[in-house]
């Protein structure tokens, strides 16, 4: 992974977590939502290996919560989202995509119910904030919309549920995926939810303030020795193989939610009280010329993809991208994640992928790998 030094400043914002990265050995970060996201500590293929065998701490504060609280904060989702939002139930958390009126993705964040009049949006990196207030500003409606100081902090791999029951008691386990619940931390609530950017398992914790959040870092590493526990960050390999899309990598504001193959998670009729409900609900729309596909690349070198790389057919024709890949140690070649032509992404035509000039055998997969 390439990497040049980040000079900061004020812009990129640094974490109440980012003192005990550092002493952690992080040796990268990047920028989401204009704040610090480790990028790797050992190396990504020794994260990688241990994300999938023991337990890692993960500072993902830059999952921004965007507040939105008011009697309309309810009918405000409902513009936003085309996700049914039933199953938003209290204690509950729930993936939905956020698309504008012309029917591009805005972001996919995770929802969080709080109450019935207030809700999180904890976003991936894009400005949801600035979209939201105009949104509400222009539609008078009854919400107020802020970033409060809430900091995730997430317990992923096979061993979480060992490392979280430990700290918060056994009644941790029962939690299932997107379930969120209240445990009890030196004398105070801690919001923790079964999530995270991995398909390891695991739980993410909505820390409240400072003071907090380190007592909790260092109680989940002292808690955490006996289970082999280091301080991670969301694995490249690891996501790529579990499907799992990256806002402003795989998808951005020029694609819509069934070119990212989310179309699964919209309504059949979206209501027109959606603000894309009228793009959303046209054939064309419905029917997109290109779709997001697990791909793998014979190539069998320490890879990773920093800008895009081309995909062609037979005849040197364009097919569609990659935009996110890396080579994968269990898998012994590229797994990567990208764009491809409809007409091309069903594995009867011989793909190539475009790396540094020369061209590498490419298959399309119907599913993530794993
Ligand atoms: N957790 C929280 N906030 C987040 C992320 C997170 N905000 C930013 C970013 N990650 C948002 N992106 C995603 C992408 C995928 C998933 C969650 C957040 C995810 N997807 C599952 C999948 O695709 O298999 C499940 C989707 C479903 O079945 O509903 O978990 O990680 N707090």
């Amino acid at each position: 992974m390439s990497s040049h030094f980040l000079s900061l400043s004020r812009r990129i914002r640094k974490t109440h977590f980012t003192d005990r990265v550092i002493e952690n050995g992080v040796k990268g970060f990047t920028v989401y939502n204009h704040m610090l996201l480790p990028t790797y500590f050992e190396s990504v293929e020794d994260d990688y290996h241990h994300l999938k065998r023991e337990v890692q701490i993960w500072d993902v504060s830059c999952e921004r919560q965007v507040e939105i609280e008011g009697k309309d904060s309810f009918k405000l989702l409902k513009i936003i989202t085309p996700r049914n939002l039933e199953k938003l139930a209290e204690n509950k958390c729930l993936y939905v995509p956020l698309v504008n009126s012309k029917g591009f993705m805005i972001n996919d964040p995770v929802i969080v119910k709080i109450s019935n009049y207030k809700f999180w949006i904890s976003i991936a990196d894009s400005d949801v904030l600035l979209w939201i207030d105009g949104i509400v500003s222009s539609l008078n409606l009854d919400v107020k919309v802020t970033e409060p100081d809430i900091s995730p902090l997430a317990i992923q791999g096979p061993k979480s549920e060992l490392l979280a029951s430990k700290l918060f008691g056994s009644k941790i386990t029962n939690l299932k995926l997107f379930d969120i619940e209240n445990f009890d931390f030196d004398g105070e609530k801690l919001l923790i939810a079964k999530s995270g950017y991995s398909k390891q398992g695991g739980y993410e914790i909505y820390v409240n303030g400072p003071k907090i959040a380190i007592k909790l870092w260092d109680a989940l590493f002292e808690e955490g020795k006996e289970f082999n526990v280091r301080a991670g960050c969301p694995n490249l390999i690891e996501r790529i193989e579990g499907g799992l899309l990256s806002y402003g990598n795989d998808m951005t504001i020029e694609n819509t939610p069934y070119e990212c193959g989310l179309g699964k998670f919209l309504q059949e009729k979206i209501p027109n009280q959606c603000i894309s409900a009228r793009v959303l609900n046209s054939d064309k729309i419905r029917n997109p010329k290109k779709i997001i596909k697990s791909i793998s690349i014979n190539y069998k070198e320490k890879i990773y993809c920093e800008s895009v790389w081309k995909v062609v057919d037979e005849k040197n024709e364009t097919v569609g991208q990659v935009t996110s890949g890396a080579f994968s140690p269990d898998f012994d070649k590229i797994v990567a994640l990208g764009m491809i032509n409809k007409d091309c992404a069903n594995n009867e035509n011989r793909l190539f992928t475009l790396i540094n000039g020369k061209k590498y055998l490419t298959h399309i997969h119907e599913k993530p790998f794993i």
